[in-house]
C-alpha cells in the first residue's frame, strides 16, 4: 500500500437489493475489530463514520422503470462520492465499508477523477454487469460495474457530474460464476478481462493474481479493489444477500490479498455485501477484517 493514512467509511446501504441487514454491515466489519487490526500495522486511522442513508417511507414509490430505489441508492452514492472525494485529497487510502454492492458506484465516482487510467479488481461471484434492460431482478446491486463503465441510467452514470469511471480494458473480474446472459455478452463485446471460477480451479490463485496484477500494472495508474463477499465460498463468508455455491476459499482470498499487499498496487478498496443478520457469528465480518488485514501487509510470520 502507498499510503500510510486510512479513511475509513461506512455505507449502510441496503436499498440496491431486497434483503434487509446489509445496512449494518458497517457496524458488523467496525466490531469485528478492524481498526485494531489496522493500527497494528501501524496505519494512522481516520473513522469517518457513516454516510447518512435516507430511509424513505415508502420505498416502492422511489423506483423507476426496471431501478429499484433509484433516486435512494443515487443520493447515497453522491453523497459517498464527495467523501471518497475528500479523502483522496487528504491525501489517505480510502477504505469503504458496505452497504449492497450499489455503493461501489459513488466509491468509484469519488475515485477515478483522482486518476488518468484507472484499474479496478473486482472481487465477486456475480458480474454486476447489468442494465435495467438486461436485469433480472431491477436490483441496482446487480449494476454498479455497469454503471461505472457509463452503461444505465444517467442517474447513476452521471454521479459527480462526469462520465464514464472506468474503461473496460482496466478491468479484472475475479472469482465469476453467476453471470446473466446480458452481462456475458457485455464482458464478449468489450473485451473485460475475466477469471471465472473455472480459470482458478485450472490455474490456481498464484497465477490468477500474478497475471492480474502484471496486467493492471501496465496500463494503469491507481487500481480499485471491490471486494464482494460473495466472491469467497458461502462456507467461508455465509452472511451475504445473494450466495453461490463454488466460490473462493478463505486461504485463496488470503493469499490473493498478500500478492496485491506485495505488488503495493491498490490505492482504494471497499469490502461490501456483508449482512449480519444472514451472518453465523459474526463470521463474515471477521473474514473481511481478517482480508484487510493481509490487504494491508499483515504477515504470519
Ligand atoms: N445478477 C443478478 C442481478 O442482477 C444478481 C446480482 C447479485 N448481487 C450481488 N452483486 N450481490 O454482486 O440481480
Ligand atoms: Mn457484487
Ligand atoms: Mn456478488
Ligand atoms: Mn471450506
Amino acid at each position: 500500500m502507498k499510503k500510510k493514512q486510512i479513511s475509513i467509511i461506512g455505507v449502510p446501504m441496503d436499498f440496491g437489493q431486497m434483503r434487509r441487514g446489509v445496512d449494518m454491515g458497517p457496524s458488523a466489519i467496525r466490531y469485528a475489530g478492524v481498526v485494531d487490526r489496522l493500527e497494528n500495522l501501524h496505519y494512522e486511522i481516520d473513522d469517518l463514520g457513516d454516510i447518512e442513508i435516507s430511509r424513505p417511507e415508502k420505498l416502492d414509490k422511489l423506483s423507476e422503470g426496471n431501478l429499484r430505489n433509484l433516486k435512494a441508492v443515487a443520493e447515497g452514492n453522491t453523497k459517498l462520492a464527495k467523501k471518497i472525494d475528500e479523502a483522496i485529497n487528504a491525501d489517505t487510502f480510502p477504505l469503504v465499508f458496505g452497504g449492497d454492492h450499489s455503493i461501489a458506484i459513488g466509491t468509484l465516482a469519488g475515485v477515478a477523477k483522482h486518476y488518468n487510467n484507472l484499474g479496478v479488481i473486482w472481487y465477486d461471484a456475480h458480474g454486476d454487469l447489468n442494465t435495467a434492460e438486461s436485469s433480472p431482478s431491477g436490483n441496482i446491486h446487480g449494476m454498479p460495474l455497469a454503471v461505472s463503465l457509463g452503461l444505465g441510467h444517467p442517474t447513476l452514470t452521471e454521479i459527480a457530474g462526469y462520465g464514464p469511471k472506468v474503461k473496460p480494458e482496466n478491468i479484472v473480474i475475479i472469482g465469476a460464476r453467476s453471470l446473466d446472459e446480458g452481462e456475458k455478452i457485455l464482458i464478449k463485446e468489450l473485451g473485460i478481462k475475466v477469471y471465472t471460477m473455472h480459470e482458478i480451479d485450472r490455474i490456481g490463485m498464484t497465477k490468477v493474481m500474478e497475471e492480474t496484477i502484471s496486467y493492471l500494472k501496465d496500463r494503469t495508474d491507481g487500481v480499485h479493489l471491490s471486494l464482494d463477499l460473495d466472491g469467497l465460498d458461502p462456507h467461508d463468508a455465509p452472511g451475504v444477500g445473494t450466495p453461490v455455491i463454488g466460490g473462493i476459499s478463505y486461504r485463496e482470498s488470503h493469499l490473493a490479498m498478500e500478492m496485491l499487499a506485495e505488488a503495493g498496487v491498490i490505492t482504494s478498496a471497499e469490502f461490501v455485501e456483508v449482512n449480519p443478520i444472514l451472518d453465523e457469528r459474526n463470521k463474515t465480518a471477521s473474514v473481511a477484517v481478517a482480508l484487510m488485514g493481509s490487504l494491508f501487509g499483515e504477515k504470519l510470520l
